[in-house]
């Protein structure tokens, strides 16, 4: 039985959708903050969860024989920088009672996701290895390193089999992203479709590594169904998929939508983007597991666009 926290959320939606094609609906429990009555389109089996609270956590793990858990919630770069500490304590005691979940209850495999936030000056702006300095600058970022440290820890120490990728920005369309800095580059398929137009908050020039929420969700099935023993990295895998800026974006979203406009407004998320690579290399994740995208700019584009533009013309008929 598998656990997956924040499922609710960006990756969430998507991870928990993956994971019940493969191992069947009622092996996967939905966990969220929010109340179960509060969600009228829920599906399959769904427990209000908040992650600072062990015990909770520990008598679900007790209750449902849970054996991996998927472990997704968490406050985002931009969000983060609006309450320090309430980010910090969330992101780390809430991992931190996942892994001792894990080692007390001896479970199979433990998802966390890390991100290209753990990087910082020392590679800003260029192409992150996977053996780069780490120097978060945001919040989330020294959470998120700081994580990567205690995941080695607690497989170091104790044997616990958790896993961890650094998640490029994601894209996708059937939950809003919330609260991160690359988050424009879904906001902007939902303003070009209902208003023709999107004012970005990052200048039109700003690479970030980006990727699709369909390779983000099987580049993870793969490494947490990949032998233990190929898995060298002590930190979490670099993966890279696309590195695009605002423009290029916005250019590609023209060849669908030709009368779509893009403004720039930069604030404060510029800074944290400005302190991002703007790729990473994923040498280590290609060879040790085999790792490789599937989708660029213009698949990636025409696949949102596909699934979102009915969603508008849908409102806007029953608009009219
Ligand atoms: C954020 N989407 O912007 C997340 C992600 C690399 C970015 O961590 O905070």
């Amino acid at each position: 039985v598998i656990l997956v926290t924040g499922a609710r959320g960006q990756i969430g939606t998507e991870l928990v959708a993956a994971l019940r094609n493969v191992y069947g609906r009622e092996q996967v429990i939905a966990t969220d903050l929010h109340d179960a009555a509060a969600l009228p389109d829920l599906e399959g089996p769904y427990r209000q969860l908040n992650v600072l609270d062990k015990d909770e956590l520990e008598n679900l793990v007790a209750t449902y024989g849970v054996t991996q858990i998927y472990h997704l919630a968490a406050t985002l770069s931009a969000k983060g920088e609006e309450a320090p500490l309430k980010a910090w304590h969330l992101n780390m005691q809430s991992l931190l009672n996942i892994l001792e979940a894990a080692k007390d209850h001896k479970l199979d495999k433990v998802f966390w996701p890390s991100s290209i936030a753990v990087f910082g000056p020392s590679t800003a702006r260029k192409i992150s290895p996977q053996n780069a300095l780490l120097d978060p600058q945001t919040v989330y970022g020294i959470s998120k390193e700081a994580g990567e440290q205690w995941c080695a820890y607690y497989r170091e120490h104790y044997g616990v089999d958790v896993r961890s990728l650094r998640y490029p920005g994601l894209i996708s369309y059937s939950a809003p992203a919330g609260g991160g800095t690359t988050d424009y580059a879904v906001a902007i398929f939902h303003e070009a479709l209902q208003n023709g137009r999107y004012e970005c908050y990052l200048s039109p020039n700003t690479a970030l590594p980006m990727m699709y929420m369909d390779d983000a969700v099987r580049a993870t099935l793969q490494l947490m169904n990949a032998p233990v023993e190929v898995l060298k990295e002590r930190g979490a895998y670099n993966i890279g998929a696309l590195s695009f800026t605002p423009a290029q974006l916005a250019v590609e979203l023209k060849n669908h939508l030709p009368d779509f406009t893009i403004s720039y407004n930069t604030d404060k998320r510029q800074s944290i983007a400005n302190s991002w690579p703007a790729g990473v290399e994923d040498t280590e994740a290609r060879r040790d597991w085999n790792w490789h995208p599937e989708y660029d700019l213009v698949t990636m584009t025409a696949h949102m666009l596909d699934h979102l533009t009915p969603v508008y013309k849908n409102n806007s008929n029953t608009a009219a």
